[in-house]
């Protein structure tokens, strides 16, 4: 438990424009558990003071309203705040999605919202590939003009240091393993993030760079169905265009990951998820077949 010494981070974890699995796979988190994250000290010395989470906290309505808005009144530059989904833009934006009233009882979009608390937030962590690029919310038609945090910032001037963990949804070591880092060594220093803000230690490398079918890519010998043995790409698999470690992380505390359980991978984590990775289950074009690291224009 936290002590007196203890250096509390406030963190505010907002959802717009998602499905939730974003906390739910961060809910599953095995070492640390989440309980070792948000009760106990997971840095010592340190402790996440998680003041808004609307899946996990027990309040609700105004209550929950006000202890956000004091926190950010309170803690300006001083806390994080976490952005899961994407960001409705369209028309009054509140009507696409809101998080919480103002004091007259109008609804606060969340455009807003990821706006205000961002601006003056320590840091901004996008979670989930709704937030980072604006994922499944904003493919096409992309009737509520869902942007993601990147873009918003952008279109509003907004500086606060910004890290996206993308994934639909995202390992949960990604984000435990970002939120540790801060802690022990504060922002990320440059060369940390590559050119979409996105950790190396864990989006370093393709998917298809640590793949353990890779020999078959190699060889030539494709699968002609899923539960073949193979090289998965004819039927699909996006892992040459997909930056993610989860063929050396696996998933479910080591349990399995897609292309090991016969699956492919479909680029979950990819910007161009998923309009720029579909059909999921046809074979990506050519021209972007790659070598090791890098993608080869034929
Ligand atoms: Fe998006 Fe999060 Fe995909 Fe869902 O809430 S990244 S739709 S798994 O979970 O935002
Ligand atoms: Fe593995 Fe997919 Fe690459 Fe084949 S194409 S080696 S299945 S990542
Ligand atoms: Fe997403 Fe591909 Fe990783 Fe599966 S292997 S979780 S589809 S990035």
């Amino acid at each position: 438990m936290a002590s007196q010494k203890t250096q509390e981070i406030p963190v505010i974890w907002i959802q717009g424009a998602a499905c939730t699995g974003c906390s739910v796979s961060v809910l599953n988190s095995v070492s640390p558990t989440i309980k070792n994250v948000l009760v106990d000290e997971v840095i010592p010395g340190k402790h996440v003071n998680l003041r808004f989470q609307a899946t996990v906290m027990a309040g609700a309505g105004d209550l929950v309203i006000e202890a956000l808005e004091e926190t950010w009144q309170t803690k300006k530059g001083g806390y994080v705040l976490v952005v899961e989904g994407a960001i409705p833009t369209r028309g009054d934006a509140a009507s696409y999605c809101s998080l919480g009233e103002d004091k007259q009882g109008k609804p606060v979009s969340f455009a807003s919202r990821v706006e205000s608390l961002g601006r003056d937030a320590l840091a901004v962590i996008a979670l989930g590939t709704c937030a980072a690029f604006g994922g499944i919310p904003a493919a096409k038609p992309n009737p509520s003009q869902c942007v993601s945090v990147m873009q918003l910032f952008q279109s509003k001037g907004v500086s606060t240091p910004l890290i996206n963990i993308p994934g639909c949804p995202p390992h949960p070591d990604w984000f435990v393993g970002t939120v540790a880092s801060v802690l022990i060594g504060g922002l990320p220093k440059a060369g940390d993030l590559d050119e979409l803000n996105r950790p190396k230690a864990f989006y370093g490398q393709l998917i298809h760079e640590n793949c353990p079918r890779r020999a078959y890519y190699d060889e030539q010998k494709f699968a002609k169905k899923l539960s073949d043995p193979g090289c998965l790409y004819e039927l699909g698999c996006k892992g040459p265009v997909t930056h993610a470690d989860c063929a050396t992380r696996t998933w479910n505390n080591g349990v399995n990951w897609c292309v090991q359980c016969g699956g492919l991978c479909i680029g979950c984590a990819s910007e161009g998820f998923p309009d720029l990775v579909s059909p999921m289950y046809e074979k990506t074009p050519d021209e972007v077949l790659p070598n090791i690291g890098q993608k080869v224009v034929q």
